[in-house]
């Protein structure tokens, strides 16, 4: 059905609209030192002073380091001008840099890694410098505010100069912030769109330190921030594109697609498969191209016929495998799964009616209407406990943020009882809460569809704006406020903190939903 020959149009169309990246020199001005203080966020902050000041009246040698910090978290390559103070070089020079997004990735540039993702996601390089006075510029893109420079092998005394970023990215300005906004909320929708700018490359990238790809789940919600910042619709039907082009060999849209050296298709991600209609629709809704929508239809179709197989007379019988079977849903390795993907099995059917509507195929519209239907009643039935007001899932009947927002987007609850439900788990203390703002998201979406945009409103400013206040400039992949050593893979200097996903306060900031 979608074979080869097709797959590889869907690429080259992309590819047509591979964005031309803007590059722009920033100037590193302020030395960092690190101070340490068991009382903030993972127990650094940065005390910044005159670079420049610095570095006229230090020279380098063997076991010396410094630390610079850029002005906010930025991607693109690192440059500088290295001399010798005795005008030449009698060896080599040897340097480690280390750039992190967080001050713990530099200040523990040395400790050994054991998380779960490969260590090499790192940033760091040891590079040789052969001859002096050299302006060198380091090939690799990096993500970074902070760099740190370890002297591991220079000849007697070195000088650094003129060190700098090329910053690159699809845009290189910051949309503006609404001045009338509270100091706050203007600091919050700031972060917001430069976590997006940052990770509008080639393509939405997750984050622009790590993954460093395409993720369906991300896709959706950078498109969210997109279509009131930016309105890169080109970039969002160039990401669809990528994952129409790269499929699983039975035809299932990717959890995640690979540019580079041509685009390949990643992982199985299921839950983020059911909500690829989803990402369609709204791109045709806020672009007017409903003639991509038409282009993909039966893609979209079949991604749900493909997810059947999870399902027994309407209720998702869950992960059998979970290498296999992957269904993200949040960060969370105790979240009972069951109960979320049910719902949004439910959202991917119903924005395939939508659109079956959208584009006038009525007979398919009802098809999936009547599934819409059949899985609701079951998710009733099955999840929802109308006495205690709150969704349970799995066999110990677990009760977890997720389960409740996503039957609220799904229909399944309506507004009075969605907001009697997230009222429950916000008083429940073993409620299970969101590990990653890509829940968050969510709570707030469901939150807005129970018509409660004053609680959204508070929830938003304490949850990102705590993460402004821990010195976040863009916003973090995983964040648990009561845990500042939370990570998914076990080091927190893995964590992303300029992510894709976590950048959707703009679109309720900007009121994307009344769009
Ligand atoms: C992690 C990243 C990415 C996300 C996947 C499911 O690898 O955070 O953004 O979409 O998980």
């Amino acid at each position: 059905m979608f074979n080869f020959e097709q797959q590889q149009q869907f690429i080259k169309k992309a590819n047509a609209l591979t964005p031309q990246l803007k590059r722009w020199v920033v100037p590193i001005e302020k030395l960092a030192t690190p101070v340490f203080d068991e009382n903030v966020w993972q127990n650094y902050t940065m005390k910044q002073s005159d670079l420049q000041e610095f570095l006229s009246t230090h020279s380098f040698a063997n076991g010396d380091s410094f630390i610079v910090a850029l002005p906010e978290t930025l991607v693109g390559q690192l440059a500088f001008r290295l001399s010798s103070l005795q005008g030449y070089a009698d060896s080599p020079s040897r340097l480690r840099i280390t750039l992190g997004e967080l001050p713990q990735e530099v200040v523990f540039a040395d400790k050994p890694y054991n998380g779960t993702l490969n260590g090499s996601w790192l940033q760091s390089e040891v590079i040789n410098i052969d001859d002096l006075p050299m302006d060198v510029v380091l090939p690799r893109r990096y993500c970074c505010k902070y760099i740190r420079f370890d002297m591991i092998g220079v000849p007697r005394r070195i000088n650094f100069d003129n060190i700098r970023f090329i910053a690159c990215g699809a845009e290189d300005y910051l949309a503006e912030v609404d001045k009338s906004l509270s100091p706050i909320l203007q600091e919050i929708d700031r972060a917001s769109i430069r976590t997006l700018r940052n990770c509008m490359q080639t393509c939405f990238e997750d984050g622009p330190k790590r993954d460093r790809r395409l993720w369906l789940g991300d896709l959706r919600l950078q498109a969210m921030v997109n279509k009131v910042t930016y309105k890169r619709f080109d970039l969002v039907k160039r990401s669809l594109y990528l994952l129409a082009g790269a499929l699983q060999n039975d035809g299932e849209v990717s959890g995640c697609v690979m540019e580079r050296p041509y685009p390949r298709k990643g992982c199985h991600t299921h839950d983020y498969t059911m909500l690829f209609s989803l990402v369609l629709y709204e791109y045709c809704r806020d672009s007017g191209d409903w003639a991509l929508g038409e282009e993909l239809f039966d893609l979209a179709c079949h991604q749900m016929q493909l997810m059947e197989r999870f399902f027994e007379k309407g209720l998702f019988i869950g992960e059998n495998d979970p290498y296999k079977d992957w269904f993200f849903v949040d960060h969370d390795l105790e979240l009972d799964r069951q109960a979320a993907v049910q719902a949004q099995a439910i959202v991917g059917y119903n924005y395939l009616a939508k659109l079956s509507e959208k584009l006038e195929k009525s007979e398919k519209a009802s098809a999936f209407r009547e599934k819409v239907e059949l899985l609701s009643k079951v998710a009733r039935d099955k999840f929802y406990d109308s006495q205690t007001g709150v969704v349970v899932s799995g066999e110990k009947l677990q009760i977890s943020y997720a389960s409740q927002i996503w039957m609220i987007l799904a229909g399944v609850l309506n507004p009075e009882e969605g907001k009697r439900a997230l009222l429950a788990v916000e008083k429940n203390q073993s409620a299970l809460k969101p590990s990653s703002p890509y829940m968050f998201h969510y709570l707030l979406e469901a939150w807005q569809i129970c018509g409660d945009e004053e609680h959204l409103m508070e929830l938003l400013e304490e949850y990102y704006g705590s993460m402004v206040k821990h010195g976040a400039d863009t916003f973090w992949e995983a964040y648990r406020p009561e845990d500042p050593f939370f990570s998914p893979y076990n080091d927190v200097r893995m964590n992303s903190a300029c992510h894709a996903w976590s950048g959707t306060a703009s679109y309720f900031i900007r009121k994307g939903y009344l769009q």
